[in-house]
């Protein structure tokens, strides 16, 4: 396959981690970068040898012949750039959470499909390589047919000194993390057909909320808990590890904090270590993160040179984005919330 040329547009906290997997990557190159502050482009330039540097992404998308863009600003910016990739005709990946609302996601989606090109969600918590190993069980049938699942994310962690603007916005867990955990869900139980969410805000120096548990019914008839919390503080902190549990009519799936997957099914049970692989450019406990980092961008590599939809598809996010918007609007309400009605 021929080199891609890419361009990485915000060198911020995470984006480091997208620079080192696309260096680990043999079939595409980061050959231009650009961010508003001067400063993170000449550290992450400096860093990873990029020398065409660029203060403002329109200039960089009129002066370079891409292959691709990659975008790891925070979401306030996400529908105008992936709008001017799309005005480019440059395929696009945009980071997580995809837009600031459901209405933004789906003209993101559209620019692109009327545009031709492919755009993926960097949604990569399902690419980590022990919710990777739960989906192969599922897939070999060992458990029969999943009829309860509780995907579960419960940390004390410190998340607020590497990226402070999350303790500023008004919607804070669901919209960052849950939004992984939600897409978990879909991604071992399938798609959801209604949700019912409660929240609560324990720490005080936030302005968003930092518990939030969830309760959907998936279209397979499986029912499903996803719970999310950064104010559990445990004996030893799991962060970032997401925790499953999911029953069918054969048998049992538990994957327990320290990577532990136990399998009861039809071939009795096994007990397996399925730890991420520290990667060299990796740190715990950010290594499970970063190793699916570098799965989802080799996923849209291929999937560039096969011409076949990303996993993540920005179509296929909108049912994930659905799920946060759901789950907002049903805390308030304190009622059901059907899905089907907010995709239409
Ligand atoms: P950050 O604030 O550290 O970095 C964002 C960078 O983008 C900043 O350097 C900023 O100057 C730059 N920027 C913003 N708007 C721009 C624009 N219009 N043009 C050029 N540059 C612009 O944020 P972060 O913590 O790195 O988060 C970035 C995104 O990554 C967020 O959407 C966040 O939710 C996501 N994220 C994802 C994961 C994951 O596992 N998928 C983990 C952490 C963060
Ligand atoms: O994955 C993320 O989006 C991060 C974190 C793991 C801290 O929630 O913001």
């Amino acid at each position: 396959m021929a080199n891609l040329n890419g361009a990485l547009i915000g060198c911020g906290f995470f984006a480091v981690n997208q620079m080192h997997a696309w260096g680990d990557i043999e079939d595409a190159s980061i050959t231009a970068i650009c961010d508003r502050d001067p400063e993170r482009l000449r550290i992450v330039g400096d860093q990873f040898g990029v020398a065409r540097r660029y203060t403002d992404a329109a200039a960089m998308l009129s002066a370079e012949k891409l292959d691709f863009v990659d975008i790891a600003t925070t979401v306030g910016s996400h529908r105008p750039l992936v709008e001017l990739a799309a005005s480019h005709r440059v395929p696009v990946i945009c980071q997580k959470p995809f837009a600031p609302t459901l209405a933004d996601a789906k003209a993101m989606v559209t620019a692109c499909a009327d545009a031709g090109v492919p755009l993926m969600v960097h949604e990569n918590f399902r690419w980590q390589s022990p919710i990777q190993a739960v989906r192969a069980v599922l897939d070999s049938g060992e458990i029969g047919t999943p009829f309860f699942g509780r995907i579960s994310f419960r940390s004390g962690y410190d998340v607020f000194s590497g990226q402070p603007y999350l303790a500023t916005g008004k919607r804070f867990i669901i919209e960052d993390l849950g939004i992984h955990i939600l897409d978990i869900a879909r991604f071992l139980l399938g798609d959801v057909s209604s949700l019912t969410a409660r929240t609560a805000r324990i720490n005080p120096a936030i302005a968003g909320e930092d518990v939030a548990t969830m309760l959907m019914d998936h279209q397979s008839g499986a029912t499903s808990v996803v719970d999310c919390s950064y104010a559990t503080k445990l004996a030893v902190e799991p962060f970032p590890e997401t925790l499953v549990e999911i029953d069918g009519n054969d048998g049992t799936i538990r994957l327990a904090q320290g990577y532990r997957l136990t399998v009861t099914g039809r071939n009795g049970t096994t007990v397996r270590d399925v730890s991420p692989p520290l990667l060299p450019w990796a740190s715990r406990p950010w290594h499970n993160i970063q190793e699916s980092v570098l799965a989802i961008q080799k996923h849209w590599v291929g999937c560039l040179a096969s011409g076949e939809e990303p996993a993540t598809s920005g179509a296929d996010n909108l049912k994930t984005f659905a799920l946060v918007e759901a789950a907002y609007a049903g805390a308030a309400s304190r009622e059901p919330v059907r899905i089907d009605s907010l995709l239409t």
